[in-house]
């Protein structure tokens, strides 16, 4: 075994908290764009809007919840307050609010239907309330604003059930001479932490990572193990949007510049080495983008809804490359799902039902090169719940699992997952299959694949090829190496 620099060692020791855990199971989930912007026709309002502009017609938050679990999803989150100040419950802190428009002559309350429309349908709930508010007289006040903000954290925290996740959003485009809002994240995590310990604080917050573009794309290595200085609120509203209908930051800017490549390269042996000065956490990815152009709805845009084949293929490039994915879709006027949105959403539930249907690795059988001790055996990577996974215990050059599928299958794409209760160890990974495919005679290895990050789950895929044996080589890895499963499909 090498010696590893000590940075390396404490990055294997860094393990996900439950909230992140079960969160991480999520794998997709979606955005809902929703508020006075969608009766205005625009991106970002600036807080004079009038409350009597809101009235959703046809509001059914049902269709909402039914069109995001069709789609594959398993959550949604919900903008309870935009930049704008509007509020979609009748908050007692403000009468900016539903409660002063003429949907349902001001009794209506769109995050509670929301709420329970995800419950029914079997989904999770979580909420998006905008730190940055332009009609609150008591932004950039301080503490006042903090309390307002608090009491409306306290309204969504208490009335509404079990959420998932509370997303905080880094943007703001106050200009030069606007206000100025120091925000008390500390108060406002406490409160989530003491008033819904499960939910994670995402963005701006320690349980969730902004991948830092909205185009629908993460790094080849999207490492879960990252410094803790990707977690300041300060660094991440930098990096956020700060003007109405330009997009952030592009990680891919100027890969010659060393901010760039700081932002492009966080998590490899290299980077957390660099990064000496700052203690190392579990800071997953996510990746936000929308099914249109923008995140609210525009009439114009009807013709501009991403297609099923751009949607899956950022599906294989989040999901599948250790991030969740966090689709936008925004509801019309009437407060429904359009048409065009549903159509792409469907046959995209559909699609991964087919490109996911059956395991063909069940039944199989698993021959490891090393072992941590026998209840950590290769095989456990083929049973299905993932409670029992493979450590390899320590090893030399290379660490083995071969495959036998038992009979000739065409496979395109192997699904592979680290243990990640135990943390992320996997630096490279070769995946190979056996071009001789009778059960006689010698090997002939094909490499199909190969990567860096595996984490949570790595979606490999590659040309449909008729296969019985594959061989997956663990080349790197922060000491040892664990794998909880191993599908083909
Ligand atoms: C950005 C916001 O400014 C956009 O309006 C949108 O809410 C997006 C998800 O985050 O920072």
């Amino acid at each position: 075994m090498q010696k590893m620099h000590p940075k390396v060692i404490e990055a294997a020791q860094v393990v996900p908290s439950p909230r992140q855990l079960a969160w991480q199971e999520l794998e997709f989930y979606a955005f809902i764009h929703f508020g006075i912007n969608t009766f205005t026709d625009r991106e970002w309002g600036d807080g004079t809007e009038d409350p009597a502009l809101f009235n959703p017609e046809k509001l059914d938050c049902r269709q909402w919840a039914k069109v995001v679990k069709a789609a594959g999803m398993r959550a949604l989150i919900l903008t309870a307050k935009h930049h704008d100040g509007f509020c979609l419950w009748p908050t007692a802190t403000t009468r900016h609010s539903v409660a002063s428009s003429p949907w349902k002559n001001g009794a209506g309350d769109v995050v509670r239907e929301c709420a329970e429309a995800c419950k029914e349908v079997g989904i999770k709930f979580g909420i998006y309330l905008s730190p940055w508010d332009q009609n609150a007289p008591s932004y950039g006040q301080g503490k006042e604003y903090d309390d307002f903000y608090i009491n409306q954290l306290r309204e969504l925290l208490t009335n509404y059930g079990e959420l998932f996740c509370l997303w905080f959003d880094g943007a703001c485009g106050e200009g030069k001479n606007g206000k100025k809002q120091e925000y008390d994240w500390m108060r406002y995590y406490n409160l989530i932490r003491e008033l819904q310990p499960n939910a994670v604080i995402s963005i701006v917050g320690p349980d969730v990572r902004w991948v830092g573009n909205e185009a629908g794309v993460c790094r080849p290595s999207e490492w879960s193990v990252v410094p803790a200085y990707l977690s300041k609120a300060e660094v991440i509203a930098a990096a956020s949007q700060q003007e109405d209908g330009k997009a952030p930051m592009k990680m891919k800017a100027n890969m010659n510049s060393d901010d760039a490549w700081a932002a492009w390269d966080i998590g490899s042996r290299k980077a957390i080495i660099k990064n000496k000065h700052w203690p190392l956490i579990w800071y997953p990815a996510e990746v936000d983008v929308s099914i249109r152009k923008g995140w609210f709805y525009h009439k114009n845009d009807d013709y501009n809804v991403k297609p099923l084949a751009k949607l899956r293929d950022i599906y294989y490039n989040s999901v599948g490359a250790n991030a969740s994915l966090l689709l936008n879709i925004p509801p019309t006027p009437e407060g429904l799902i359009h048409e065009k949105d549903i159509d792409t959403l469907i046959s995209l539930g559909a699609q991964l039902k087919i490109d996911f249907k059956e395991n063909l690795a069940e039944d199989s059988i698993i021959i490891d090169s090393c072992r941590l001790d026998d209840n950590h055996c290769g095989q456990n990577v083929l049973e299905p719940g993932g409670e029992r996974f493979w450590h390899s215990g320590e090893f030399d050059k290379s660490a083995e699992l071969v495959l036998d599928l038992g009979d000739d299958y065409d496979i395109d794409k192997v699904v592979l997952k680290e243990h990640i209760a135990t943390g992320q160890q996997i630096e490279a990974f070769e995946l190979y299959m056996d071009e001789n495919t009778g059960a006689e005679g010698a090997s002939k290895w094909k490499k199909m694949a190969e990567g860096t990050v595996i984490g949570y789950k790595r979606i490999c895929t590659f040309k449909e090829q008729r296969m019985r044996r594959m061989k997956l080589v663990i080349t790197e890895c922060r000491g040892f190496a664990t794998l909880e499963s191993f599908e083909c499909y």
